[in-house]
């Protein structure tokens, strides 16, 4: 072997050395990282889906970058009533089961306070300012479809009922008449000037497949936070449950 060639090896082998060390080492930290991650403590139970807390901590930074990014002047896109599909898509009906429901006795619950509850009829609710919205939904199964809603902005709602104390709150919960589903909504989302308690589709009541006869309409969320047939509307700081984020979901589910 001649004196070239063996500058070469050396040159080959100190390479291989540098580099298995540098693997040697990015293995360890990346092991490392692993194992506290690992022993690190889970968030709280019961609220969603279980995450080790440093990734609960990321999980909700970005959620309040994307908050801020997206803030409340921002409105989701229209269209014109022409593009409107026809034929609405029916997605899920947990919470719609015929368990001796009946449209015509509905009433609204909104609990105010601990010994305070309002009761409202479909009537009390038409009486309001009607406002309609044509937009993209989309549903986090990846399809989506310009429709059609109309009914009474939250906003609107809530300054009709007094509603400032509660709406001082950080979240809101909904859920239908059975409690089998339910949401919890961030407050500014709720009082989006685009959120709708949605009473009618394509200038028609709704169906009970659709959410008879009272909907959210939160166009900025995906469809999940969508909740058909609302009974009961509650304040709270703490985040209330929600079924989708209890199955693993994002919480805050915003577009
Ligand atoms: N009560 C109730 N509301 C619900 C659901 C449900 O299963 N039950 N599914 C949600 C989901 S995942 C979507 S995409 C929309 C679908 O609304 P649609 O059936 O009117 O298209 O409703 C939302 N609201
Ligand atoms: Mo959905």
């Amino acid at each position: 072997m001649n004196q070239k060639n063996s500058t070469v090896e050396q040159k080959i082998k100190r390479r291989n050395f540098i580099s298995f060390g540098t693997f040697a080492l990015l293995s360890a930290a990346a092991f490392g990282g692993w194992k506290w991650l690992y022993k690190s403590e889970n968030e709280e139970m019961g609220i969603t889906a279980r995450a080790r807390l440093p990734l609960r901590k990321a999980m909700n930074k970005t959620e309040v970058f994307f908050r801020n990014f997206f803030s409340d002047n921002n409105l989701v896109k229209t269209y014109p009533k022409s593009r409107a599909a026809k034929n609405v898509r029916v997605n899920s009906r947990i919470g719609l089961e015929t368990d001796g429901f009946n449209p015509e006795e509905w009433e609204l619950s909104v609990v105010k306070g601990d010994k305070d509850m309002l009761k409202l009829k479909m009537a009390d609710l038409k009486a309001l300012p009607k406002t309609e919205i044509i937009f993209d939904f989309k549903c986090v199964e990846g399809w989506d479809q310009i429709q059609h809603w109309a009914g009474v902005r939250f906003i609107d709602f809530v300054s009709h009922y007094h509603l400032e104390n509660q709406t001082k709150m950080q979240y809101i919960g909904m859920k239908t008449p059975n409690s089998k589903y339910y949401v919890g909504l961030d407050m500014p989302s709720a009082m989006h000037p685009q959120t709708i308690l949605a009473y009618e589709m394509n200038g028609e009541p709704l169906t009970l497949d659709h959410g008879a006869p009272l909907r959210l309409i939160i166009p900025v969320k995906y469809g999940i936070k969508n909740l058909k047939r609302i009974g009961t509307i509650s304040f709270s700081d703490k985040r209330p449950g929600d079924y989708w984020a209890r199955h693993g979901y994002d919480y805050y589910s915003g577009l």
